[in-house]
């Protein structure tokens, strides 16, 4: 290749693989350093083709088994599994991994609220009274009269029961909460999830080779365990932080990698749980600690986050997300964070031999994950403040290791922290607080429905490139789009989520957030806040006027940039629930078209939703407005009304 080729390549590979420009600007140092990334290790590792479109069996050593070439669909495993029997599994077993991350999530919140309760984890408190005595309410815990741990210990051992399936009645607490035609669909189709555990032991055992062999039945248990993540683990992941941490309500943050700070120690929070880094939190504005810093010559000490805990910490606290699971790498290589602290999920292995590369201490403190060469700090609930202060510690002695930086300019200006009482607040005040301004708006046309865009980054495609793409291209179409994940992240960094968006919305859409003054894209938060979503779906539909359930709103959820088991687990419980999902980047069951079948017309006429893969960005666009539209006219809503502008006495009436 020419010296002109090289150096043109040179500068088009960054912007291939993010429209970030933050992204592209340290991916540009990363090349003239030398350093490996994901973005680069992508490109030289290609996609195993039988194992990436469904058509390898790995679960036992009589294989691996490859169903490929000439009459590849008639193929069959040695143990006779076929294409239907191994996609199905493979979906199984994801939803299972999937589930159970957020289950442990979950678990860890609950058993945190329960040490709160007896006295033992005292660098916590029960921040929202309120969002106990609610979930008290849901799970039928005497509340009147009651000392307030009492109350916080009987709701942990209610959660806590929902994982071993000892919950009375035999069914997961909140299953309960789904529109009643639901719950019994549940029953009816043997979809109701018994206990969270018990489900993603029942999917481990169902997917060991001689087990379950017929797809259909696999895919039942698909929707059961994840049903037991979306309205178990994640549910009361979010209801539980809530009460522990607070339910968040709306403000303003930046987001990308121009948050981080050179003349202060930076320490970026990366994982899931809200645990300890509700602690670093704390920490980080100790006096003390701040001190501490200023006698190592910085001016003070920088939090930041990546990924969901990102999430957990903006949607609280206003702190700064510094990008989403893509930027993990980029972070440390602009030479500028003295600790990256993290738990569990999405962290990567690569991060340890990058971080030897500069002066980044990485430190794991969950029991649950370690990460050769990393420095690990182990975390629990009873010294929770105490481990904290050692880690903040821990980088600001670092900070004087630090060489060059190269921190990128770049920041999205986001207002964040929708949470779903806040949503029916902001659009009911604080007495009516009510989601029919929203079902009204719907039914009048001013809003054509709403779409959730989720999930990850995956370096297989070009970073936030189809979630920003489809965030815009919805709301010109009037239609409310809500994000969590790293998908809001990316909505972040591009500024996506202020009221000044408003400018680019449908005039419809525009109206509407204009009279209640919110941006026309929410942050909801976490993965685990999708569950948020599922109990908005639920609030509309009860309060009247757009069908019976959730498969009958015009609505619809995206994952842009999947890449792991907790999205697949997500995308099956909400369409178990009544929704239409659409996953980007390419199907992991291509080849075996009985799975793609049962998982879209099958799905849609026994749960009345689905879950397909579609890679193009305009067809996925095309495909959930014509969704929409679909139930528009089966709810008979799509006629042309005539457009009223509320003034204020209108909308008081409303
Ligand atoms: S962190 S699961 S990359 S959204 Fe929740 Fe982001 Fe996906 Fe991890």
């Amino acid at each position: 290749m020419s010296e002109e080729k090289a150096k043109k390549k040179k500068d088009e590979t960054p912007r291939v693989h993010s429209i970030d420009p933050a992204a592209v600007e340290v991916l540009k140092k990363a090349e003239d350093e030398g350093i490996s990334t994901v973005f680069s290790r992508v490109e030289e590792m290609k996609q195993c083709p039988i194992g990436a479109a469904g058509s390898c069996c790995a679960y036992c050593a009589m294989g691996p088994c490859r169903l490929v070439g000439k009459g590849a669909e008639e193929k069959t495993g040695i143990c006779g599994a076929t294409h239907g029997t191994i996609g199905a599994r493979f979906i199984l077993r994801a939803c299972a991994t999937g589930t159970s991350a957020h289950a442990d999530h979950g678990r860890d919140i609950a058993q945190t609220l329960k040490a709160v309760s007896e006295g033992r984890a005292t660098s916590y408190s029960i921040r929202d009274p309120e969002k106990l005595m609610k979930v008290a309410g849901y799970m039928g815990v005497p509340t009147e009269g009651r000392e307030i741990l009492e109350i916080a210990g009987d709701v942990a051992d209610i959660a806590l029961a929902n994982y071993n399936g000892t919950v009375a009645g035999g069914e997961l607490t909140y299953a309960a909460r789904a529109i009643g035609k639901r719950q019994e669909l549940w029953r009816k189709t043997k979809l109701m999830p018994r206990g969270i555990d018990r489900e993603v032991v029942e999917s481990m055992h169902r997917t060991h080779v001689g087990v379950d062999q017929d797809a259909e039945h696999l895919l039942d248990q698909a929707m059961r365990v994840s049903l037991s993540d979306g309205w178990g683990g994640a549910m009361l992941a979010t209801d539980l932080s809530d009460v522990l941490f607070g339910t968040p309500e709306p403000l303003t943050s930046k987001a990308n990698l121009g948050v981080l700070r050179t003349d202060e120690v930076n320490i970026i929070v990366h994982g899931h749980e809200p645990t300890l880094s509700e602690m670093i939190v704390a920490a980080s504005q100790d006096p003390e600690l701040i001190e501490y810093a200023r006698s190592k010559g910085a001016q003070g000490i920088n939090l930041a986050g990546i990924c969901c805990t990102a999430n957990e910490v903006l949607m609280r606290h206003g702190i700064s997300p510094a990008g989403n699971f893509l930027h993990q790498e980029l972070a440390i290589i602009t030479g500028a964070v003295e600790a990256m602290v993290v738990d569990v999920q999405c962290v990567m292995q690569a991060l340890q031999p990058l971080a030897e590369k500069y002066h980044t201490k990485l430190i794991t403190t969950s029991p649950k994950a370690k990460i050769p060469g990393a420095t690990h700090v182990e975390f629990d609930e009873e010294h929770a403040l105490d481990i904290a202060k050692e880690i903040v510690k821990m980088a600001v002695d670092n900070y004087e290791k630090r060489g060059e930086t190269a921190i990128p300019e770049h920041t999205g200006d986001m207002i964040a922290g929708f949470s779903h009482e806040y949503i029916e607040y902001m659009l009911g005040g604080r007495y009516r607080a009510s989601f029919r301004p929203l079902n009204d708006n719907i039914i009048n046309g001013k809003i054509q429905g709403a779409v959730a865009i989720v999930g990850c980054n995956n370096p297989r495609v070009t970073q936030d490139e189809g979630i920003t793409w489809l965030i815009k291209e919805l709301i010109k179409r009037d239609v409310l789009v809500v994000v969590t994940g790293c998908a809001a992240h990316a909505a972040g960094k591009h500024s996506l989520m202020i009221p000044e968006m408003m400018e680019n919305a449908g005039p419809g859409l525009r109206e509407v957030c204009e009279a209640v003054g919110m941006p026309p894209v929410l942050h909801l938060g976490s993965c685990v806040d999708n569950s948020r979503i599922l109990t908005i779906l639920t609030h509309v539909v009860e309060e009247g006027g757009l069908g019976e359930d959730i498969s009958d709103l015009p609505a619809a959820a995206i994952c842009p940039e999947y890449y792991c088991d907790k999205a697949i687990a997500i995308g099956t419980y909400a369409a178990a629930s009544g929704a239409y999902v659409v996953f980007g980047v390419r199907s992991p069951i291509e080849d075996c078209s009985e799975v793609t079948e049962l998982m879209t017309t099958g799905w849609e006429e026994k749960v009345g939703g689905q879950l397909l893969w579609e890679p193009e960005k305009e067809k996925i666009l095309e495909k959930v407005w014509n969704r929409i539209q679909e139930k528009r006219e089966a709810l008979g809503i799509n006629e042309e009304k005539e457009r009223v502008l509320l003034d204020m006495a209108a909308r008081r009436e409303l």
